[in-house]
Order: C-alpha cells, then sequence, then structure tokens
C-alpha cells in the first residue's frame, strides 16, 4: 500500500509539473528564439507556477527575482510576430497579449509604469448560448498575430499573457502565465495605440471572464478581460 500510495503522489507531483508552462521565447521571421534570450527570464523559470494576484507587482512581467538581462530583436510592423510556450498551453483558458513602447527609446531600461498598455492581440473563449464552451487557446505551443502595420517604430515590451480558467471559479483561481519580450519595431507607422492601461491595475480579479466557473452552468456568453484590441 505504502508503495501504491507512493507512486500515486509521485504521479500527482509529475502531472502537476505537466500542467504549468512558461512562454520563454519569441518567434521571429519563422525562426523560434532561444529560451530567455530576447524574453525577460520569468521568476518561475524552474517552477513554471503561474501568477494569481493580478495586483502583484509580478503581474507585468514575473521578473522580480531573476534581473535578467534581455536582448531586443527587430520585428517589421505588418509581419507576424509569435510567442512560444515551452510545452503547449496546457489549460482551459483565454490570451491576451499586450504591448507598450519605451519612451526612451531603450527598452531594456524600460519598466513598463504606468498607463502604457495596449492590447495588440486576444484568443476568447467560444461560447454557444450555454450547450458548450470552447477555448482555442487550449495546446497549441505558440500564438502568433500580425504587428499592426501602424504601429509607430521604436522599442516596445510585449507581454503574454495566457489565463487558465480551470480553476477560476473562486476568487484569485485563475492562474495566469506570463511573461515580457523585448521588440524593436521597424518601418512602423503613425498609429496611436489605445485604449492604455496599467499593468497591474487593468483587472481586479473580478471580472467575469476571470472570476468564472466553466463547468457548471456552461457560461452561455464569455467576456473577455482587458481592453479592446488595437488593430491599428
Ligand atoms: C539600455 O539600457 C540598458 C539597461 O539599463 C543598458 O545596459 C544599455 O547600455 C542601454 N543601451 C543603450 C544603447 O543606451
Ligand atoms: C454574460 O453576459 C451577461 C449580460 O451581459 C453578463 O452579465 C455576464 O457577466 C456575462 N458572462 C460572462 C461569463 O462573461
Ligand atoms: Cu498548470
Amino acid at each position: 500500500m505504502k508503495t501504491f500510495a507512493s507512486l500515486a503522489v509521485a504521479a500527482s507531483l509529475a502531472a502537476q509539473a505537466v500542467a504549468h508552462y512558461t512562454f520563454p521565447s519569441l518567434i521571429v521571421g519563422g525562426t523560434t528564439t532561444p529560451a530567455w534570450v530576447n524574453v525577460r527570464q520569468t521568476d518561475n523559470f524552474n517552477t513554471q507556477a503561474p501568477v494569481t494576484d493580478v495586483t502583484s507587482a509580478a503581474f507585468r512581467c514575473y521578473d522580480m527575482t531573476t534581473n535578467p538581462v534581455t536582448q531586443t530583436i527587430a520585428v517589421p510592423a505588418g509581419s507576424t510576430l509569435g510567442i512560444a510556450c515551452d510545452q503547449t498551453i496546457y489549460h482551459p483558458g483565454v490570451v491576451n497579449v499586450y504591448m507598450a513602447k519605451a519612451p526612451s527609446g531603450n527598452v531594456s531600461s524600460f519598466n513598463g509604469d504606468g498607463a502604457v498598455w495596449f492590447k495588440v492581440y486576444q484568443i476568447s473563449a467560444v461560447t454557444n448560448g450555454g450547450k458548450s464552451i470552447s477555448f482555442p487557446a487550449e495546446g497549441v505551443p505558440s500564438v502568433s498575430f500580425t504587428v499592426p502595420k501602424n504601429l509607430p517604430t521604436g522599442q516596445y515590451l510585449v507581454r503574454m499573457e495566457a489565463i487558465a480558467l480551470h480553476v477560476a471559479s473562486s476568487f484569485g483561481g485563475a492562474q495566469f502565465y506570463l511573461s515580457c519580450g523585448q521588440v524593436s519595431i521597424t518601418n512602423g507607422g503613425s498609429g496611436t495605440p489605445g485604449p492604455l492601461v496599467s499593468i497591474p491595475g487593468v483587472y481586479t480579479g473580478y471580472e467575469p471572464g476571470i472570476l468564472i466557473n466553466i463547468n457548471y452552468p456552461i457560461p452561455a456568453n464569455y467576456t473577455q478581460p482587458g481592453p479592446a484590441v488595437w488593430t491599428g
């Protein structure tokens, strides 16, 4: 019995490890960058553990303890930018990608303070009047989107946020898997990105798309957290 019990514990620990993930790479020009070279190394690079407090400082780039030294990679406006997971987005949930422009022109010395973040991409849930709910982001190894052609030239943080909703029915239950990449947008335009939000600050944790039971009753609709996507 002892052996069986310890096997069960080992199996459940293994399942937990498999169930968590990070986003250590970008995909630029079809090439996946090495882990933590163009993405600020996150505090959970070993544990893969999520952030659950949306008001914590860690919620911005999750790099409170790593003092990351990160390289900035050139990405043309209008091109496809991807963000890769270290495995797949294992849990059911949704995705938001935010960007913020470094006012000094040097993103390495930019910490993302203030209402400077705008959303460039999202993957929501698909509902069917309470008959079913599905999550197109579940199980994918990466997400990619078109950098708006009108995004001004300059250096930016790109913040990936995958919100896992499998235990989100109590406050603080939603799990946020996130990281910040550093990009230099070239050949940009003259758009004015917005609406602008602060991170943390963008969520309270009580949003209907964050504090939600996805299992029962099946939600009839889903409200994506955060501001509208700026498409340029
Ligand atoms: C950008 O900021 C980083 C971190 O503060 C610094 O090490 C680097 O020298 C700066 N680069 C330029 C070109 O000023
Ligand atoms: C569904 O829509 C209703 C009415 O607009 C809203 O009150 C509720 O929060 C929404 N549910 C979710 C999960 O977004
Ligand atoms: Cu997990």
